[in-house]
């Protein structure tokens, strides 16, 4: 049952949250018994700022009714304009200064409200309130971005996706503010400012928009090898997520816990979605660019809105203080990750984004996070790039957020009570009372007093630290390599494929002969097949021969070969015209709804479809208003509509678009004879088609007799489980179509 979080019901408002689609999946409600009901403290607290207008009369902010909006005061109808038109200069003036300056990285994003629970304490860990006790639900905030495009450029570019999640806890606030890579470009803050002016549009004509694939950031990765491995992942499918509901998420930086008698331990924080870690193609990113540059955040939107909860599982790597020193690589170098095989991945909660928000400039615009944002059980490492990241932020929110007070929107105010002696400032919304604002004090008998550790008081984390005042790199940070050829063990044939696909289309759009030579032997320094093979495509000559550096070493759980595959949520076509079979419509809906998946029809125009005895359909979408490149799958049923859509090039290459992005295709009986019409025609030209079972290659799954439904359905689904058919591929360059 829906529970009514607000007294006042007003039309158009959402004031809901589904307790229901908030409980753990698979896990009986009376494991946690009753959930405290924090999980509802932030959405509570949001709403007394929402507005509704409807059925109100119109007024000025200064709350005076207003008889007329659309014309201006004139003197005489054709008249001038009057300065005294007090309601045009609000008006006008509001509208004037309605943009605030974007984030200077992560400028586009999208935000959803959620709830966090533990499976399991971590009191043995950490004293952070919100991991103590599985029955507490913590609500939160988190902000999915790509970091290089502006504002209002497109989600499917290829880029590292930031993963920021504000934890609203009985502690305050705490934030990951992380990514979908679990490494950074570079091991000091200090860079920052060069490898993003590197990565952005080149200063002197703002082109181009959103990638890397231009001379400036090459030329600082050849000049910058410590950014070997996290281009390597740049450059892998992680950085084309297929959408933000499928995709990893990595504080990246070294944190500390402390637990209640003061033992620390090294933690890196990790968000695992329970669907999986699935990924674009290049060309159908690209693509999709054009056709929806929304298209992340569509899904994001579509999926909360439909009760389909984006899952995340909470996981913690933690190392031991005094094991500090006992790896091969330094645990504070931010371009290193720990092996899951070395340090596992303890999994000890869950997060589920269960509402969107009421309006994006208020929640997703005006959120801040920062890194610095910790509570007590929680503390720094000596991590260069977070050291540097915990001033950045804060400073970043006074000119984006135009002043001190930024804590003060609705969207970034904790759930507990403030109280200090910070004072004024611009846009202050706080009212205080008294003469006092200053510690010590007897006015006020020392109020607000600080609280002692007992009493929830924040202690930094003792640390002797002992050495001379040096700007300089630690000699444990030196090796780039290792840790990149490492990765380039773990993935599998078709990831390789990608990523040297990738390097093809970046390293060829620079224009500089010599940084694409020197990007070619800087990763044949990785491996020397990367650097020749890259070489190739990008036509400069191959590099030196060097031997392999000898890691051979590589981590299964690195690769998206071997992620969760579940067809839930995926979005399936279905290509109907007239005379199409309802019986294999209906019957295909609802095994789809069945496994979890999301069908939709898509017709020739939007116009009512009428299927054979009469049945009727409305389409969803039409050829002309959707694209294969917003679906996992195609399904063409039977009936007599064949012959219409074998006539119609849209549908031929709505078919021929999903096949070469390795989509699975179903067909059912005449359907068969669409795919003969296609480039499909060439992959399974030898087949047959004939016999019971249903016939299934590559990811395309067809069947030749009615009676064999449910065993084509069993096979549709399994075969959309797959996410993605990737062999397909290079079969397809084979072929001669
Ligand atoms: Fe950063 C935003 C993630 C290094 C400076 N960063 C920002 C956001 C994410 C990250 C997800 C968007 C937050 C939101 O949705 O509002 N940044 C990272 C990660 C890093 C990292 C995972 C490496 C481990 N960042 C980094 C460094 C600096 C910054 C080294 C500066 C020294 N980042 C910023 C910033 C931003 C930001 C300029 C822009 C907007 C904002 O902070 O609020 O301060």
């Amino acid at each position: 049952m829906p529970i009514c979080l607000c007294n006042k019901i007003s039309k158009g408002l959402r004031y809901y949250i589904d307790e229901s689609k908030t409980t753990m999946k698979g896990e009986s409600s009376m494991l946690f018994n009753k959930p405290s009901d924090n999980s509802t403290k932030k959405i509570e607290q949001l709403n007394p700022y929402l507005e509704n207008d409807m059925d109100q009369k119109l007024t000025t902010d200064n709350g005076v009714k207003l008889t007329n909006t659309d014309d201006s005061l004139k003197i005489g109808e054709r008249g001038p304009t009057l300065l005294e038109d007090f309601h045009f200069r609000q008006k006008i003036t509001h509208f004037d200064h309605e943009r605030i300056p974007e984030r200077v990285v992560h400028a586009r994003g999208f935000g959803a409200h959620g709830v966090f629970q533990l499976y399991e304490s971590m009191a043995q860990y950490t004293k952070a309130k919100f991991l103590q006790n599985p029955n507490v639900k913590t609500p939160v905030f988190v902000r999915f971005s790509t970091v290089v495009g502006s504002r209002g450029s497109a989600d499917t570019v290829r880029d590292v996706r930031g993963f920021a999640t504000k934890f609203y806890t009985e502690d305050g606030n705490f934030d990951i503010v992380g990514n979908n890579i679990p490494v950074f470009f570079i091991q000091d803050a200090i860079k920052f400012p060069d490898l993003i002016h590197a990565i952005k549009p080149e200063p002197h004509n703002e082109v181009p928009q959103a990638t890397t694939a231009h001379d400036t950031f090459w030329d600082f990765v050849i000049n910058t090898p410590e950014t070997a491995h996290m281009v390597m992942w740049t450059m892998s499918d992680r950085a084309i997520p297929r959408s933000f509901r499928m995709m990893q998420g990595f504080g990246v930086n070294t944190f500390r816990f402390i637990n209640a008698q003061g033992k620390a331990h090294f933690v890196k924080f990790h968000w695992k979605p329970l669907l999986g870690v699935h990924s674009l193609m290049r060309d159908e990113a690209q693509k999709l660019s054009g056709k929806d540059p929304d298209f992340h955040r569509r899904d994001m939107w579509d999926a909360i809105e439909q009760g389909n909860y984006p899952e995340y599982e909470f996981g913690v790597q933690l190392i031991p203080e005094d094991q500090e020193f006992s790896f091969d690589f330094d645990i504070l170098d931010p371009t290193k990750l720990w092996p899951e095989e070395v340090v596992p991945v303890k999994i000890i909660g869950k997060l589920i984004l269960n509402k969107n928000v009421d309006n994006f400039f208020a929640e997703t615009e005006q959120v801040a996070f920062c890194p610095a944002n910790i509570v007590p059980g929680i503390d720094f490492s000596n991590d260069p790039l977070l050291q540097g990241r915990l001033f950045s932020y804060e400073d970043t929110q006074l000119s984006r957020l135009g002043g001190p007070n930024f804590r003060q929107i609705p969207i970034n105010r904790p759930v507990v009570p403030i109280h200090n002696d910070q004072r004024d400032g611009l846009h202050q919304m706080r009212i205080h009372q008294g003469p006092v604002s200053y510690f010590p004090n007897a006015l006020a008998q020392n109020s607000p007093s600080p609280a002692d550790e007992a009493e929830g008081g924040f202690a930094h984390y003792t640390q002797k630290v002992e050495g001379q005042k040096i700007r300089s790199r630690s000699q444990s940070f030196r090796d780039h390599f290792s840790q990149t050829t490492f990765f380039w063990n773990s993935m599998s044939q078709a990831e390789k494929e990608h990523i040297i696909d990738a390097f093809h289309f970046e390293v060829g759009s620079v224009k500089d002969k010599k940084i694409k030579q020197a990007v070619a032997d800087m990763f044949a320094h990785v491996a020397p097949e990367l650097g020749s093979q890259i070489a190739a495509g990008i036509g400069v000559n191959p590099p030196p021969v060097t031997a392999p550096n000898g890691v051979t070493a590589y981590s299964p759980a690195l690769s998206q070969e071997n992620t969760i595959k579940t067809a839930r949520t995926r979005k399936v076509a279905i290509l109907v015209d007239n005379g199409y079979c309802p019986i294999a419509v209906q019957a295909m809906t609802d095994m789809l709804k069945g496994a979890g998946a999301v069908p939709e029809i898509v017709g020739v125009t939007l116009a009512p479809i009428t299927g054979r005895s009469n049945a009727k359909l409305e389409p969803g979408k039409s050829l002309i208003t959707a694209s294969a490149l917003a679906y996992d799958a195609v399904l063409i049923p039977a009936g007599d509509h064949i012959n219409a859509l074998k006539q119609n090039a849209d549908a031929r290459t709505f078919i021929n678009e999903a096949l070469h992005h390795c989509k699975t295709i179903g067909a059912m009986e005449e359907g068969i004879d669409l795919l003969k019409v296609t480039d499909a025609a060439a992959l399974t030209s030898n087949m047959s088609f004939n016999g019971s079972a249903p016939w299934v290659f590559q990811g395309i799954v067809a069947v030749s007799g009615a009676a064999n439904l449910k065993p084509f359905g069993t096979e549709f689904v399994n075969q959309l489980a797959m996410h993605r058919h990737w062999g397909r591929s290079a079969q397809l360059a084979n072929l001669v179509l």
